[in-house]
């Protein structure tokens, strides 16, 4: 058995699901779940935590851990809680399982809105048989904020289905097939060119509320779908619903897809619920399986006990 421990702090989840996906697999650990009665005897021995939403009062009861472990690969829930957080690396979670799902999830969104998807549902439910005129894939410019893990796969996937697709980061990338742009100064030129917007953007502090009616206007208007689009599957903080929703009930955005939202869940009064040719999903774009999670904290874990650097850690000054 080894000596430190592994603290598991899961808002929302349960011991039962947790636990004995650590257990099965990984006996010798000494895996605990968080709870306020949990004594300070056993919480000073925990040396990694894994974390969603921790409350403020997990970190002064961890004096001695070495390492946070984030459960999602959005590190908001912790960098941006107002939480004061132990000066210790913090790891994001970056795995194929969810970086798949994510990009299935973008590339279904903006083929919806090629294909009118929306509009043959409507269609479909009054009987109406018609078919709409459609540019091809390679006529639409997708322009996707986030080049990071999530944004680079999700490029090359809408480069397989035909879209030309532009990025914008905050640091210059380069991203074969994929025109770049980086920093504030570039960002109208980035706009100016996009048929549909997705984001994949952290929330940090400068990306709080980004995107809003001044920044959607700013988007391509002279495109082969008639007028811009907005996918948004990074963080609902970046973006303001309802702005949003104002947006595509004027007619400055055509559609959308959100699988975030500035308050999540959405409130049920929200005008987002009866926008026109807007897809809306629970904050399911992506997700961590637990067996995964455990997997690829472990083998951190075994890492870090070989003195080797922790990957995917997070720049604290930048908040992601
Ligand atoms: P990464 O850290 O790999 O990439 C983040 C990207 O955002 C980088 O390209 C980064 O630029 C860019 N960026 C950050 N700040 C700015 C800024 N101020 N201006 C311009 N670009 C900026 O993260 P991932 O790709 O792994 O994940 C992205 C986000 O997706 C997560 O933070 C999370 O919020 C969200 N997510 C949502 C899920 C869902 O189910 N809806 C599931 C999983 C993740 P640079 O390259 O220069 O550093
Ligand atoms: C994540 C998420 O950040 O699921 O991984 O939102």
């Amino acid at each position: 058995m080894n000596d430190g421990s592994i603290l598991l702090y899961v808002g929302g989840d349960t011991p039962a699901q947790w636990l004995p996906v650590f257990a099965e697999r990984y006996p010798r650990e000494n895996v605990l779940w968080y709870s306020d009665d949990l004594a300070d005897d056993a919480l000073s021995r925990v040396e990694f935590a894994v974390v969603w939403a921790p409350g403020e009062a997990l970190f002064s009861r961890i004096p001695n851990v070495k390492a946070l472990f984030s459960l999602g690969a959005g590190v908001d829930h912790i960098t941006q809680s107002g939480v004061s957080l132990p000066d210790v690396p913090v790891v994001r979670y970056v795995n194929d399982d969810l970086t798949n799902a994510m990009s299935e999830w973008i590339v279904l969104q903006c083929l919806i809105h090629l294909r009118q998807h929306l509009a043959y549902a409507e269609q479909a439910r009054a009987r109406i048989w018609r078919i709409l005129e459609q540019p091809g894939a390679d006529e639409v410019r997708v322009g996707i904020m986030g080049l990071g893990v999530l944004g680079q796969d999700a490029s090359r996937k809408l480069m397989t289905m035909g879209f030309a697709v532009s990025g914008w980061s905050r640091t210059e990338k380069t991203v074969p097939g994929v025109q770049t742009f980086h920093g504030n100064d570039q960002l109208d030129a980035f706009l100016a060119q996009t048929d549909i917007l997705v984001s994949l953007l952290p929330h940090t502090r400068e990306t709080e509320g980004l995107i809003d009616a001044a920044l959607l206007r700013k988007l391509a208007r002279d495109g082969a779908l008639g007028g811009p689009f907005l996918v948004n599957a990074g963080r609902g903080k970046t973006q303001k619903d309802d702005e949003i929703a104002s947006c595509l009930a004027n007619g400055t955005l055509k559609g959308a897809s959100l699988d975030v939202f500035q308050t999540e869940p959405l409130p049920p009064g929200h005008p987002l619920w009866s926008a026109p040719n807007l897809v809306i999903s629970p904050h399911a774009a992506a997700w961590s399986k637990r067996e995964s999670v455990a997997r690829y904290v472990m083998g951190q874990i075994a890492r870090f006990r070989e003195g080797k650097p922790l990957q995917n850690t997070i720049d604290r000054d930048q908040g992601y």
